[in-house]
């Protein structure tokens, strides 16, 4: 039977078994809109098109299937463009549809046009311009085949008025096969030969272990190799949750926020194990004084990643559990006890400048509030979403994840204005878990129009508000690093509980430490999302920090006055 271009992107999209898109129509993306009521289609409204590709990235990272956004031509493909940035960095497998204008008038500068596949070359893993009906069924299976095979990323596809208005037979195409694009790869046996070597004759190793453990389920994997090896692991930001942090072997965050420890040790290691990681240079630090003695042995889906931030002595191109699961059965048993006890020791040193251990002196900070958080949350399975800046240090640092997926976060691109709508687009993917937003005062007023999403579409999550009243991120620098001019970081901020109450919505502010349980038990009790403006001290700063392109053993510590007496950091 003959279909529209319209109905045939819906036909294909619910055999791609998907079932709920976000987004936002406009002239261009008409038909397809119209078509859209005749399929088991959930279509959430969303505010803003960034809004739209941050739920579809935030239903991706919480379930690891593919998240779709749709948005007209133009303004509303434009939109979209930070969230596929975002989704580009943290290899997110999103497919982000737009509208163009008729084929006759590209070029031509028409009402809303712009040239999106152009736009986004350069922060899509693929993308389409899809002009003729014939061509939409083939283009969809595309475009999720690349974005969930290999290293994962979005696609965008993008389909003229006039191709989702016409029409043709639909059949829906055989499995893809791409030419020149090959997501699978299996490492060398000489290279599998050098590294068991390598493993087997160090003394001192570290995993590092990044996302792409939970990208390709290989906790297990690098659990045993871990636990056989006695190896210690460390993780980068994307890896917390990819291994229980209460694991006796695992460390702990590493970088730029990382602990001094987890640093320190990586410094004095003699091999590196990177597993799904890519030496971000927030994890390294300066490139040339980092991990000096170790050797370093990479393995990661992507050959692009090999040798590009960090030269590596052996490159294991391959699933990270395939891979780690064709070394297991050949790594012996070595005793590490010396080095794991060494790291032990260093992690002492840190205890006593915790902010955890010191006095309580009646403020409220926030890495109390997030740890409170996380006490009050770990009876259930909890997702927690958080924006950028010192709140998500805060919550790497203090909420203790253990399951993977259970933290989402913009690391590689740092995208403020993330969390709200990621958290949605995690609630909608996973409406049988908790879901918390952890946001700065900041980089929640960047999408806080998603308060309307929300209640809209019932939607049940939490929002923790830090609110220091600055770009606390930004003002910490100036307080190290700029003589304490803080120039554009002071915030007026909106009354938060007032404005999410006119959405109808349930908002409670607090300002001391002991309110924090009994509003977080208050807010899990109520059925709906509840805001919560935690108050916090103004002026605190997240320690320790390896300034930027800074030797990753040279730390600003938390100040050791206030290690010594317990007075306001
Ligand atoms: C879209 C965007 N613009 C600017 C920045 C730079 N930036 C990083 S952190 C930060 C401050 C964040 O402030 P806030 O949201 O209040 O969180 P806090 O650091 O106080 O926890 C800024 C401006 C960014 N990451 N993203």
């Amino acid at each position: 039977m003959k279909k529209t271009g319209a109905q045939i992107l819906w036909e294909s999209l619910v055999r791609e078994g998907v079932t709920c898109v976000f987004g936002y129509p406009g002239g261009a993306i008409l038909p397809a809109y119209d078509a859209m009521l005749d399929y088991p289609i959930r279509h959430i409204l969303v505010r803003h098109e960034q809004g739209a590709t941050h739920m579809a990235d935030g239903y991706a990272r919480a379930t690891g299937q593919v998240g779709v956004a749709i948005a007209t031509s133009g303004p509303g493909a434009t939109n979209m463009v930070t969230g596929i940035a975002t989704a580009m960095m943290d290899s997110v497998p999103i497919v982000c549809i737009t509208g163009q204008v008729g084929s006759k008038a590209i070029g031509s500068d028409a009402f809303q046009e712009t040239d999106i596949t152009g736009i986004t070359l350069p922060v899509t893993k693929h993308n389409y311009l899809v002009t003729r009906p014939e061509d939409v069924a083939r283009v969809v299976r595309e475009a999720f085949y690349v974005a969930r095979s290999g290293r994962p990323g979005p696609v965008l596809i993008d389909i003229t008025k006039d191709c989702q208005q016409s029409s043709c037979e639909f059949v829906w195409p055989d499995a893809p096969k791409l030419r020149g694009y090959r997501p699978s790869h299996t490492p060398s046996s000489r290279e599998v030969e050098q590294a068991l070597d390598l493993i087997h004759s160090a003394k001192r190793p570290i995993i590092l272990a990044g996302r792409g453990i939970q990208l390709s389920n290989a906790r297990e994997a690098v659990l045993k190799f871990a636990e056989q090896a006695n190896v210690p692991i460390a993780t980068t930001l994307l890896g917390l949750g990819a291994i229980p942090a209460s694991h006796p072997l695992n460390l702990g965050m590493m970088g730029m926020h990382g602990e001094a420890w987890v640093n320190t040790a990586i410094q004095e290691a003699d091999l590196l194990l990177a597993f799904g990681m890519r030496f971000d240079d927030r994890v390294t630090g300066n490139v040339k004084t980092y991990a000096p003695n170790a050797k370093k042995i990479h393995i990661d889906i992507d050959p692009a990643e090999l040798n590009k931030n960090v030269r590596v002595d052996v490159g294991l191109i391959g699933d990270l559990r395939e891979t780690l699961e064709g070394l297991l059965p050949r790594i012996e048993a070595c005793d590490r006890t010396d080095w794991v006890s060494y790291i032990s020791m260093l992690k002492g040193d840190s205890a006593v400048r915790d902010i955890q251990n010191l006095p309580d002196n009646g403020h409220l900070y926030a890495a109390h509030v997030i740890n409170d958080l996380w006490r009050e949350t770990r009876d259930r399975e909890t997702i927690v979403v958080t924006d950028v800046g010192q709140h998500q240090m805060w919550e790497a640092q203090y909420y203790k994840h253990e399951e993977p997926r259970s933290l989402i976060t913009s690391g590689g691109l740092g995208t403020m204005g993330f969390a709200l709508p990621a958290a949605i687009g995690a609630k909608v993917a996973r409406p049988d878990a908790e879901v918390w937003v952890v946001v700065g005062d900041g980089g929640f007023q960047m999408t806080m129009c998603e308060l309307a999403t929300i209640a809209q579409e019932g939607i049940d999550i939490n929002i923790a508000i830090i609110n220091n009243g600055f770009l606390g991120m930004v003002r910490q620098w100036q307080e190290f690093f700029y003589e304490r001019r803080y120039a554009a970081t002071p915030l007026v901020n909106p009354d938060f509980c007032k404005l999410t109450e006119s959405f109808g919505l349930k908002a409670m502010r607090v300002e001391t430490r002991g309110d924090v349980v009994p509003a977080v038990r208050e807010a899990r009790r109520h059925q709906g999302t509840v805001l919560i403006d935690f108050r916090v001290e103004q002026e605190d700063s997240v320690y320790p920090m390896v300034p930027a392109g800074n030797d990753l053993h040279n730390m600003i510590r938390r100040p050791s006055a206030i290690v010594e007496t317990g007075a306001d950091a």
